[in-house]
């Protein structure tokens, strides 16, 4: 066997879920009990850097600038993917990671889903592996469900549900809609309740399950068309919808992501549209409100959820780009 011969950078997106999935299907293979269709979007991005080195005895996982090595999930999590990419390529040596985010890590801004999609393109690239997005989307999935709609632009739908085996495929490209998504940051914090933990505990427990697993399948397809057909304010209601039934289905079973500022800022876009504006909310496992917004009413909607109290900061992000390699550096070869 050989060591990999290259450091590579691959830079990822987190994506939205417009029409959310929550919930896996039994087996090893990480595939969602229901459909979703996400944005990738632009303005907030993972870095990651993957080299093999024969001289380690283990991955290392350096995470955000810190000064140590990470250990526990967030470790494990990694060195099981670069297991499965070492297994399929001529590679024994263990790796070193370095990934940085521009935004909050682990706190339902989707750090997962950019951080995977980042790492698995990464680490397949300097493996010597030139698989096409489809097979690198597998691979983020297995770690991290929403990471493989993070390795393509645009509107992206992943498969789920029975008999699916959670293929990940763009729908459409990024300029088919033009809108933006407003961030509320409520917290620099990371959630208490993982999404794998607040996935399981919902399954097991909650009452509306099943009633989820339905409605989301309709939202699904409901939202395929309109993405198609242009319309932006049913894209925005479905997605309001998917949104508050998740968080409701999830409530029922104990588990809470929002908190006061992201029920205010919910009531915020709710009135802005009873104003007649047409802006919609949606809300992942964390308690930062997401809104969408057409290009000409942005700057208004802005200032009105700047100003909620517990709101930090707004960042503003479009539809944008899938994973990419942005850097690949030769080292020596070790025979
Ligand atoms: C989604 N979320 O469709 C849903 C809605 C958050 C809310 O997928 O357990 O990172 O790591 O595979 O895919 C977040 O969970 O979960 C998520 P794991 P994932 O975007």
């Amino acid at each position: 066997m050989t060591s990999a011969t290259h450091a590579v950078t691959a830079v990822a997106h987190p994506n939205i879920a417009l029409a959310k999935y929550w919930g896996k299907l039994d087996g090893d293979g990480n595939v969602p009990a229901v459909p979703s269709l996400s944005v990738t979007l632009e303005g907030m991005a993972t870095s990651t850097t993957v080299a093999f080195d024969d001289s380690l005895a283990h991955d290392e996982l350096v995470l955000n600038g810190a000064l140590q090595p990470a250990d526990g999930r967030a470790a494990l999590r990694a060195a099981a993917l670069l297991d499965r990419v070492r297994s399929s390529a001529s590679v024994s040596a263990h790796a070193r990671i370095v990934s940085n985010n521009d935004f909050p890590t682990a706190s339902g801004l989707a750090s997962s889903a950019s951080g995977f999609a980042a790492l698995a393109l990464a680490a397949v690239r300097a493996a010597g592996l030139d698989w096409p997005a489809t097979r690198v989307a597998d691979l983020a999935r297995r770690s991290s469900a929403s990471a493989a709609r993070s390795i393509f632009s645009g509107f992206v739908e992943l498969e789920g549900g029975r008999d699916a085996s959670g293929v990940a495929r763009q729908v459409a490209p990024a300029d088919a809609l033009d809108f933006r998504v407003l961030v509320c940051v409520t917290t620099e914090a990371a959630k208490a309740t993982s999404s794998t933990e607040g996935m399981k505990q919902t399954q097991a427990s909650s009452p509306y399950y099943a009633a989820w697993v339905e409605n989301a399948q309709r939202i699904h397809r409901a939202m395929r068309e309109a993405l198609l057909a242009g319309d932006f304010v049913r894209v925005g209601e479905l997605a309001e919808r998917s949104a508050l039934a998740m968080h409701a289905c999830a409530l029922a079973a104990g588990v809470v992501y929002v908190r006061g500022a992201t029920l205010d800022a919910l009531a915020a876009v709710q009135s802005m549209r009873k104003a007649g504006m047409a802006v919609f909310a949606t809300i992942d496992a964390g308690p930062h409100l997401k809104c969408l917004v057409r290009t000409s009413e942005l700057d208004a909607t802005r200032d009105a959820l700047a100003r909620i109290d517990g709101v930090l900061r707004v960042l503003e992000t479009r539809p944008g780009g899938g994973a990419r390699v942005v850097e690949s550096m030769p080292k020596e070869r070790s025979a």
